[in-house]
């Protein structure tokens, strides 16, 4: 098997750089391990920055996002029982953010390279990247129990935190960054409305807990059906931190829920509605860099080459900036022939990944109390809350990097 760039893993990154080099004239081959239920109904991130919103518009990929995804101008954050909205719009010259599950944007991306007829091969798990820095590099791939070899002129790893593409690079070439925290999140969707309409972020002393929201086409509706949901129609996604390690087993719904509801507590009348869980997860919280993002004729994108906390929101946005920038390089060499944008390539994602992690960082450690954690770093945690809701130069840093950040 042959083709111009062979792209390792269907998830955001993957997949929306197959579609942009469709648009671009150039031809690819995705490899995905899984089958397609899988990748689709895998529950992950639910919020689009302004670029990520974009993008998709740009390459043709957003209209079920705009007809059922919701915009976004505020967020509230929450500590010691006391709400302060922040206004995205208000703070960063008019971006917001779109509520739109990460498994509605892979089922559209799906669907258009369906329809346009690129390879998308499910089921095929790609064993090696070979020849990286050679002008013919390959992907060993099995595929319905047989191995076979894509040959190609570029290989793009987007196969995740745990994908093979990454081993491409010699160690010695290679540096890795990389933070673990004690604590993890404890993540359900509920069968209920959302008591808020915006996204909450609560700072408490028994831990984090994040109120967000998914359409309802979340519940594992196939895409495409019509019917756009009320906006009132959304379900409850939410978050709570956990100690690291932590089986979504030992918790049960109505604890879920007495806990949800200590962690969001504030000084009016506000309750939380509880639903029915419809499905229980526990994330890990890991920050990890893998630089540089290129070897030779291979490029990482996505969580193949870093991964952020997903308290700043920024996980699937960074793979959507990475997809962005490799479509763009590989578009303007086969239109010129220059590799300057390709040789920029990395340097310039690391640029956007540094800053992501800072934030992601920032935020994580603002929000969540470390199991030991001294009097002294909650007073810290309290004050850098208080930093910023007292002060719009503080406030504009967070919406600004809460709406993201330009793709290079
Ligand atoms: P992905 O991991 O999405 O996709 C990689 C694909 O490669 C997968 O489909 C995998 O099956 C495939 N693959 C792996 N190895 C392969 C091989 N050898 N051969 C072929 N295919 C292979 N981000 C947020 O912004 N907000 C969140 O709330 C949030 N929650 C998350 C919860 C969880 C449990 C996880 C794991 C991540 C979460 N993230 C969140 C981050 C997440 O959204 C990622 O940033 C996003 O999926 C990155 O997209 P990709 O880089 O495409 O990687
Ligand atoms: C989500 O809706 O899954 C979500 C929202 C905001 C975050 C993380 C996850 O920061």
């Amino acid at each position: 098997m042959r083709t111009t760039v062979g792209i390792i893993g269907a998830g955001p990154a993957g997949l929306l750089l197959a579609r942009l080099l469709h648009n671009a004239g150039i031809d690819s081959v995705v490899l995905e391990s899984r089958d397609r239920a899988y990748v689709e109904r895998r529950q992950r991130a639910g919020i689009l920055e302004q670029g990520t919103a974009d993008a998709l518009r740009a390459a043709g990929a957003g209209e079920r996002m705009d007809r059922e995804g919701l915009r976004h101008d505020g967020i509230e954050l929450r500590f010691a029982a006391r709400r302060h909205r922040v206004d995205l719009p208000a703070l960063t010259g008019g971006r917001s953010v779109t509520v739109y599950a990460q498994t509605e944007v892979c089922k559209d991306l799906i669907a258009l390279r369906t329809e346009e007829g690129g390879p998308l091969l499910f089921e095929a798990e790609a064993l090696a990247v070979e020849g990286a820095d050679t002008d013919r590099p390959r992907i060993r791939f099995r595929h319905q129990g047989t191995e076979d070899v894509l040959e190609c002129d570029y290989a793009v790893g987007c196969d995740g935190f745990r994908g093979v593409a990454r081993r491409a690079v010699p160690a010695r070439l290679a540096r890795v960054f990389e933070r673990t925290y004690p604590f993890a999140w404890l993540g359900v969707l509920a069968d209920v409305p959302p008591s808020h309409d915006e996204l909450v972020y609560a700072r408490h002393d028994r831990g984090f807990a994040l109120l967000s929201m998914r359409p309802p086409a979340t519940r594992h509706r196939p895409s495409g059906q019509a019917a756009p949901p009320p906006a009132g129609s959304f379900v409850s996604r939410l978050y709570l931190q956990v100690p690291e390690g932590t089986d979504a087993g030992e918790w049960g719904e109505e604890e879920i829920w007495d806990e949800l509801e200590r962690r969001f507590e504030t000084a009016d009348d506000w309750t939380l509605k509880r639903g029915p869980l419809i499905q229980k997860s526990v994330t890990p919280m890991r920050s990890f860099v893998h630089e540089p993002m290129r070897h030779g004729r291979l490029f990482l994108a996505g969580d193949a080459a870093h991964i952020v906390p997903p308290t700043g929101a920024k996980g699937l946005n960074l793979a959507v900036g990475d997809a962005v920038t490799l479509a763009r390089a590989l578009a303007h060499e086969k239109r010129t022939g220059s590799p300057e944008l390709l040789d920029a390539y990395s340097g310039s994602c690391l640029r956007r990944v540094w800053q992501a992690e800072r934030f992601s960082y920032d935020m994580t450690t603002l929000l969540h109390r470390a199991p030991d954690a001294t009097g002294f770093e909650d007073r810290i945690q309290l004050a850098r809350l208080e930093r910023i809701v007292s002060s719009r130069a503080a406030e504009t840093d967070l919406a600004e990097c809460y709406t993201g950040f330009p793709f290079g």
